[in-house]
């Protein structure tokens, strides 16, 4: 080591004092923590990220593995062999209508056969990638640590852990910044001179690799074999008293330092820009970004960051009564549903808030929005290339925005999928010789927008139809009238385009109909299949809605006359089921995770037991029919098939069945780290994110033009409070329940406007007061609902007397 150039790091940092608190306290409400280091990175990783960059701590002693992401490095894609976004190079109009034809004469025909006509063998697809490791290699390794305690506090997005090894206590500290745009490390100690280790950045050998080490700095570059795509991630090191040296081999060693700050941002030269998706060179920005947080003290760092943090987390608070025991999360976990009533409300309400958690990590303004797995992968072939599933998974991700007070993570979905129009406009003319634009079952960040050859997935090109219709329900909860003209009604009135040059009369009974049409990876291929059917019919009437709020009349009209034909596909069947396809097939034995025909109860709102209660009953038998939890063969049980029917049940108003499939979920598919499994591994983000978005919709809902206030209230969360959950109208709502009954509420306007309440809890009397000018507020009951005139950013307190 000495034979080594010997540089000293900036010595600039700020320590923390460390005070040495005994490791025992008790845990604060948000924090998971662990006795032990991660030995599974899947399981008992701890997830941390900014949005665009990721990293799992698992908080070895004797070398600390970070791993990390970033979210645009992907193989495949232009520069990849044979890549052509998934598209025919010549129209398949003729094969389409060859399809239709069979499928008219025959009903039903098997995806092997349509997927040889209408599937395409697709290159350079390409996987989401590990960026790499970051590993502290420690000069003292030792036998007998101590009080270890490796934690993740959500209300901070702060990953501690410590041990005691030779009477000295060990201190590590870890969060993803996204006003400075890197992830940081604290090393510390509560004796000085104790803080000696060495970095060094490992890449996996699918890409070009040149590392090198000066002042401090490692910097990695090189370039994906696969497609090229450069990359680049820079550490900066500083350390506090001891010495730094630059490694010839491009690591960094610290000896005898009081304290260290590591540093880390990374990136590649790709953009969002059809059709190259290349920009800059990384190389100038992550430098800035790397020498501006090199720049400031930890101590500043940590602060601007958990500012940033809590102002978007602290928006939502949840309290069920529960208390978390003084146990390993990977205990509370094993212990769920074996009789502490306080530690599964507790970790109800945690899992709750671990969604927002990971949305926030995973999902922030100007990143690419969450895949499968967020941001966080170790692999460099993930299951399903960690990708952008549309046939429910992208869109499950992006339902707690809006709805948990999020909105500002939501807008990558956005960015996103307005990212996918211009290929997908290729692809509709290809495919379907129409107007528009469409994406099948899945898509990449290369703008795949075309079918892939697998027969029992691969049609869906209602997905378009589906992701527009979530534009729509953003504006919706934010009235923001901008965003519904300039981007959420083109990208509907495009995606509805299609649909009015593609849809086609089924000769059965003169209805216009999807043809052809495939129930998402259940199928066979029919002519107008459920969901198809009611995706269309749910995004011509949102379309038409939006059409004239900014003044489109005459498409508007269209889309009423082309409606009033068009096949809702909602049919009760022989064993009262909603009908899964035009013909009733249903089996009553089917335990299929899709539970697709529901989509007009949920995301959808075409069915209420309010509205349809003969379809919302149809709706129940279905999803008894489905099931509860994982049977032997996986089918019902995935995880986020057991979140989009906790969904389900929400809008049934039957919190207790809801409540069921939450605990299946806890049960079944929560990890030690609360990540969500689809079936044991892999883990797949959507159950976290699906789990979220189910509790809010039991305690608030508002797709029906009035705020339902806890709707589905499962008996076993009998008193609680939640602050902070939005409602569609640019409503927030906090809500007070004691044994079951409503006690007081707040009602934050954004917009004003009148406002309609219903709740099966507000028969008492009530009153509501206006928090500003003090005076009640007149309030008129029209049947089981209640409205009143809100002032804009206005605070209504609601009172049962
Ligand atoms: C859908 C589901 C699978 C899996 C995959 C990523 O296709 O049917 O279960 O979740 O997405």
């Amino acid at each position: 080591m000495r034979s080594l150039p010997v540089v000293l790091c900036l010595s600039v940092v700020l320590g923390l004092s460390f005070g040495g608190a005994a490791n025992a306290a008790p845990p604060a409400k948000l924090t998971l923590w662990y006795d032990k280091p991660a030995v599974d990175w899947e399981h008992e990783g701890l997830p941390i990220g900014n949005g665009a960059m990721g990293a799992m701590v698992t908080g070895g002693i004797a070398t600390d593995t970070l791993q990390f992401n970033e979210k645009s490095l992907w193989t495949g894609g232009p520069g990849s062999a044979g890549y052509a976004m998934g598209l025919p190079s010549e129209g398949k109009k003729e094969d389409l209508a060859k399809v239709q034809a069979l499928l008219n004469a025959k009903g039903r025909v098997a995806p092997e056969e349509i997927a040889a006509i209408l599937g395409q063998p697709v290159s350079g697809y390409g996987d989401y990638q590990s960026f790499g490791e970051l590993k502290l290699r420690f000069d003292h390794a030792p036998t007998a640590a101590k009080a270890y305690r490796r934690s993740l506090d959500i209300g901070r997005a702060l990953a501690s852990l410590s041990y005691e090894d030779g009477g000295v206590r060990y201190r590590r500290q870890y969060f993803a910044s996204y006003p400075a745009g890197v992830i940081v490390v604290r090393l510390s100690a509560n004796r000085p001179g104790k803080i000696g280790f060495t970095a060094v950045l490992a890449a996996p050998d699918n890409r070009s690799v040149a590392i090198a080490a000066k002042d401090g700095r490692i910097t990695e570059m090189g370039a994906l074999k696969d497609n090229g795509l450069h990359y680049e991630a820079q550490l900066q090191i500083t350390a506090k008293g001891g010495a730094c040296h630059d490694n010839d081999d491009g690591s960094v060693t610290v000896l005898g330092a009081d304290s260290a700050v590591l540093i880390l941002s990374a990136g590649t030269n790709y953009a969002v820009r059809y059709p190259t998706y290349r920009g800059d060179d990384p190389h100038i920005s992550i430098t800035a970004k790397v020498d501006a947080a090199a720049g400031q003290s930890y101590t500043e760092l940590l602060a601007a960051h958990e500012r940033d943090y809590r102002i978007l987390f602290g928006r939502v608070a949840l309290n069920f009564g529960g208390v978390l025991p003084n146990k390993p999360m990977n205990a509370v976990v094993a212990d769920y549903g074996k009789g502490d009533a306080a530690s599964d409300l507790a970790l109800e309400a945690l899992y709750f808030q671990y969604g927002r958690y990971l949305l926030l990590a995973s999902s922030r303004q100007g990143s690419l929005p969450a895949n499968l797995q967020g941001v966080w992968n170790a692999s460099a072939t993930p299951p399903w290339n960690d990708d952008y599933h549309v046939n429910i998974n992208l869109q499950m991700n992006y339902w707690l925005a809006d709805v948990t007070n999020l909105s500002e993570a939501g807008m990558p979905f956005y960015d996103f999928v307005d990212s996918l129009v211009p290929p997908g406009r290729v692809s509709a003319e290809r495919i379907f010789g129409s107007k528009g634009w469409t994406v099948f079952l899945n898509t990449n960040i290369w703008g795949f927008t075309g079918v892939i050859a697998w027969p029992t997935a691969f049609w869906q090109p209602e997905a378009g139809g589906w992701l527009a219709s979530q534009y729509y329900d953003h504006y919706r909860f934010t009235q923001d009238k901008r965003f519904l003209e300039t981007r959420a009604y083109p990208v509907m009135k495009e995606a509805a385009q299609l649909w009015l040059d593609a849809l086609v009369t089924d000769p059965r009974d003169g209805m216009l109909v999807v043809s052809p049409s495939y129930s998402p990876e259940h199928g066979p291929f029919s002519v107008g299949a459920a969901m198809s059917e009611q995706i269309v019919y749910g995004l011509f009437g949102d379309t038409a809605e939006a059409a004239r709020l900014v003044g489109d009349d005459s498409f508007a009209a269209k889309l009423d006359s082309a409606r009033e034909k068009l096949d809702p596909g909602l049919r009760v069947g022989k064993f009262g089921q909603l009908m899964e396809w035009k013909d009733d097939w249903d089996d009553p034995k089917d335990e299929h995770r899709h539970t697709s025909h529901l989509y007009a109860l949920h995301p959808g709102h075409q069915i209420s037991p309010l509205t349809t209660p003969r379809l919302a009953e149809a709706a129940k038998i279905t999803l008894k029919a489905r099931g509860d939890s994982t049977t032997s063969h996986g089918e019902a049980g995935t995880g986020w098939s057991k979140a989009w029917k906790a969904n389900f049940w929400a809008r049934l108003y039957d919190g207790n069945h809801a409540h069921l499939l939450l605990a299946q979920l806890l049960k079944e598919n929560a990890m030690a780290n609360l990540w969500d499994a689809y079936v044991g591994p892999p883990f797949q983000i959507d159950g976290n994110f699906g789990f979220t978005a189910a509790v809010a919709e039991m305690l608030v809902q508002s797709h029906n033009g009035f705020i339902d206030i806890l709707p589905a209230l499962p008996t076993v969360w009998r008193d609680g409070d939640v602050r902070g959950l939005k409602a569609r109208g640019d409503v927030v709502v906090d809500i007070v329940w004691r044994g079951g009954a409503l006690q007081s509420m707040v009602i934050h306007t954004g917009h004003g406007g009148p406002i309609f309440l219903r709740s099966p809890l507000l028969a008492q009397r009530f009153t509501l007061v206006d928090t500003v000018t003090r005076k009640t507020v007149p309030v008129t009951a029209i049947g089981d609902r209640y409205t009143f005139q809100a002032r804009p950013k206005a605070r209504y307190a609601l009172r049962i007397q």
